[in-house]
């Protein structure tokens, strides 16, 4: 994967990582970056190999938004031509487990980043907020709903409207953030938790991942009739034979995701 100048990726045993590589510019997401780090996570989504991806940042930022520089001069006509959200769109259709590690400022569309993740471990040193609206407009990668669907509208609107940055701490009481850890141990708590997550059963994840996922946009009945088609699905598999032989057995299971 070395065609990619923005990004820095590497696969360490079953965990594929992805290094937002632009630090002199605090990670800013440019059109390209956003192209090289979906083409990242879908040739790991595919890898049978990698069990979990991890997002994550060089230097000071996660990421800190939207490249300005780029977008400054844009209008509705040609953001309609460039059509960059189809690329985030397919961010949300990854199986594998993803986990932002989130090193320091996530802004705008690094918060969308961020939120398009399924966990996010944060360094207590990082920092979370939509300032989009100081400059005239509003978050358009997700924002709005993922963040109102997480925390509720009061919370949501009072963050996004005044564009504050939120400590990682507060992030976390909000639900935002799965665990705060400091600042040096982030990499190293992210990849245990990730290595933890590669050992568990690859499609009873996914299809958690999937039944979760409808639970926020599914009223409860259909939500429950999808989570029931999933388990009787994961009977289909050799790691459920294998999960409950073991456990009979008395002996670990080596789940293989068949
Ligand atoms: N875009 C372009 N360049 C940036 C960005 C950015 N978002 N953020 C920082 N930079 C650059 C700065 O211009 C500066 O470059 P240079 O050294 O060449 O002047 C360098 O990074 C370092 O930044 P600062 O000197 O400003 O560092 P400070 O510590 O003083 O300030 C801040 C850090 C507060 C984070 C400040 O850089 C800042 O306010 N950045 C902009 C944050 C922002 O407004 N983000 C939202 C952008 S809009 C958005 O995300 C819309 C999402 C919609 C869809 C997503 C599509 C990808």
């Amino acid at each position: 994967m070395s065609e990619f100048v923005s990004i820095a990726v590497r696969q360490e045993g079953p965990v594929g990582v992805i290094e937002l590589a632009r630090p002199n510019v605090l990670n800013a997401l440019s059109r390209q970056m956003v192209s090289e780090i979906v083409a990242a996570v879908e040739s790991f989504d595919r890898d049978e190999e990698v069990r979990v991806i991890v997002l994550t940042g060089r230097g000071r930022a996660f990421a800190a938004g939207a490249d300005i520089q780029e977008m400054a001069n844009d209008d509705p006509v040609r953001l309609e031509w460039l059509n960059q959200f189809a690329d985030w769109d397919r961010l949300s259709l990854v199986k594998t487990p993803m986990i932002a590690a989130v090193n320091g400022l996530a802004l705008g569309g690094g918060f969308e980043l961020a939120l398009s993740c399924d966990l996010i471990i944060a360094s207590a040193a990082a920092e979370f907020g939509f300032p989009e609206v100081n400059l005239g407009v509003m978050p358009g990668a997700g924002g709005t709903q993922r963040l109102t669907k997480l925390i509720g509208p009061k919370q949501a609107l009072a963050w996004l409207w005044t564009g504050e940055r939120l400590s990682a701490k507060e992030a976390h009481a909000l639900g935002v953030v799965t665990r705060v850890v400091s600042p040096e141990l982030l990499m190293e708590e992210t990849m245990r938790l990730a290595r933890r997550l590669a050992e568990q059963p690859p499609l009873a994840l996914r299809l958690i991942k999937e039944a979760v996922q409808k639970a926020v946009d599914y009223p409860l009945y259909e939500g429950m009739q999808f989570e029931r088609k999933n388990f009787y699905l994961l009977f289909a598999s050799e790691d459920q034979k294998e999960g409950m032989a073991a456990f009979l057995e008395k002996r670990k299971p080596q789940f293989r995701g068949k």
